[in-house]
């Protein structure tokens, strides 16, 4: 247990508790990673204080299914876990979650905000489920909410308004985090508390404060605001998901003007979600509770900005998948930036191994704590998917293989990242690759999980 007293005569040591934060669609374009213009104070604090991983992925590129995966430590497979829409009572009715093993280890939890997609999917693990009233689609002007209280229909995709923090979800959030924290810091039993923010999800909704933080001049398209002929046309989509929003036109490529709107309320909305995150981080200080809790704060995937002419996530591109995940955690070295290569389905093990809790023995993650202990480990690929998309992340390689319920691939797409980092270049086809091609397909295959296939 990493809360073990080395001190020679036994001590009594209190079970760590753990800040459990998930951010929806957060991409790591912030400043702790290297993205100087944006303003994530909060953020970038926590990875001072804490390990930022560099190369974290999630295992699917939408929403529920990323989430009932980290959740349960399980691979999504061809069949389960494979929409936004999972459930992980339908899914895997038989896991035990990750906040029901800390539950039956005495633990009180909590889930407050957006921590599976479903509100009660799961529910027997937390002693506590909440969510914060709002405005239809948390919009806050009044002709943005008739516009989304119409059958059927969105509001716009994002909104700027005169109003403080709380009047949005991720405001109500953080103040519900914050009464949980003075609540459970005067009962004796250990907590696992998990918030689960809702921006920068579309809309793309802020307080004027934080669009203010940028000028818009000074905001610029992705370097790959392009589909290059080589990279397969079923990598592409149409960006339904942002389609649904008013003004937003039905079909083709996205003006630059609206493209540029679109990333300054992305930016907005992440700064936002920073404030929020930092209220709950300073109030774990000022309660004396951040010495004995370790805080785990991830993103559920990746998004495009324009990067590929798409917007949202539903790839298998670098901005798809790649995540921010960062873990702050007593007698753990600050300040570490490692670039080990990191799954979401490592959460789970991580966690218990620094709890002292035994994990399941199905998980297929692996704890990242050697890691964080300046250690290296074996395991140093991820794998993630989208529909028949099925992805290795491994060396500097992104291979991407399209595959049929036989496991068979119709179609490839591999990137070097060393030379190629905004994924201009397919090399899946090149004869020069196809020993490369032929490698990470058979990792691939041989660590997508044994139920991959057959899973129902
Ligand atoms: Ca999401």
């Amino acid at each position: 247990m990493l809360f073990s007293s080395c001190d020679t005569k036994q001590k009594e040591v209190s079970p760590p508790n753990i800040l459990f934060i998930t951010v929806d669609d957060l991409r790591p374009e912030l400043n702790t990673y290297g993205a100087s213009y944006i303003q994530s104070p909060n953020i970038d604090l926590l990875a001072e204080e804490g390990v930022q991983f560099n190369r974290a992925y999630c295992n699917f590129a939408s929403c529920g299914a990323s989430r009932a995966s980290v959740l349960t430590g399980l691979r999504p497979t061809r069949n389960r876990f494979i929409s936004y829409n999972t459930k992980k009572d339908i899914d895997a009715p038989k896991a035990v979650s990750l906040p029901l093993i800390f539950k039956k280890n005495g633990y009180k939890t909590i889930s407050n905000g957006k921590v599976y997609h479903h509100m009660m999917d799961d529910k027997m693990a937390w002693d506590e489920i909440w969510r914060p009233p709002s405005a239809q689609m948390d919009y806050a002007l009044k002709n943005n909410i008739e516009l989304a209280q119409r059958k059927g229909l969105r509001g716009p995709a994002y909104e700027k308004a005169n109003v403080p923090d709380s009047t949005y979800r991720d405001g109500k959030i953080a103040l519900k985090g914050i009464r949980d924290l003075k609540k459970l810091k005067k009962e004796k039993q250990p907590f696992f508390l998990a918030l689960g923010f809702v921006k920068p999800h579309l809309p793309f909704n802020a307080p004027n404060k934080y669009w203010d933080l940028y000028d818009p001049k000074k905001i610029n398209l992705p370097d790959n605001f392009v589909q290059p002929p080589s990279t397969p046309k079923k990598a592409f989509h149409t960006s339904g998901e942002l389609r649904k929003y008013h003004d937003i036109p039905p079909k083709g490529h996205f003006s630059d003007e609206l493209s540029l709107q679109l990333i300054h309320g992305y930016y907005a909305a992440v700064s936002y979600v920073d404030a929020q995150i930092g209220k709950v981080l300073n109030s774990l200080e000022r309660l004396g509770l951040a010495e004995n809790t370790i805080v785990v704060l991830w993103g559920d995937h990746g998004y495009n900005l324009g990067d590929h002419k798409l917007f949202c996530k539903h790839s298998t591109f670098e901005s798809s998948l790649h995540v921010p995940l960062l873990i702050k955690a007593p007698q753990i070295k600050k300040g570490q930036k490692l670039n080990h290569i990191v799954e979401l389905i490592d959460i789970y093990p991580t966690l218990c191994e620094m709890a002292g809790i035994k994990s399941p023995e199905n998980l297929a993650g692996e704890s990242m704590l050697t890691l964080m202990q300046g250690n290296t480990r074996q395991k140093d690929y991820a794998i993630s998917k989208f529909n028949e998309a099925v992805a290795i992340v491994n060396d500097d390689f992104l291979y991407t293989e399209w595959t049929d319920n036989s496991g068979h691939p119709y179609e490839r797409m591999l990137f070097d990242h060393s030379t190629d980092p905004l994924e201009m270049d397919n090399l899946a086809e090149k004869e020069k690759y196809q020993k490369t091609v032929e490698e990470l397909s058979s990792a691939l295959h041989s660590n997508w999980g044994d139920d991959y296939l057959n899973t129902k």
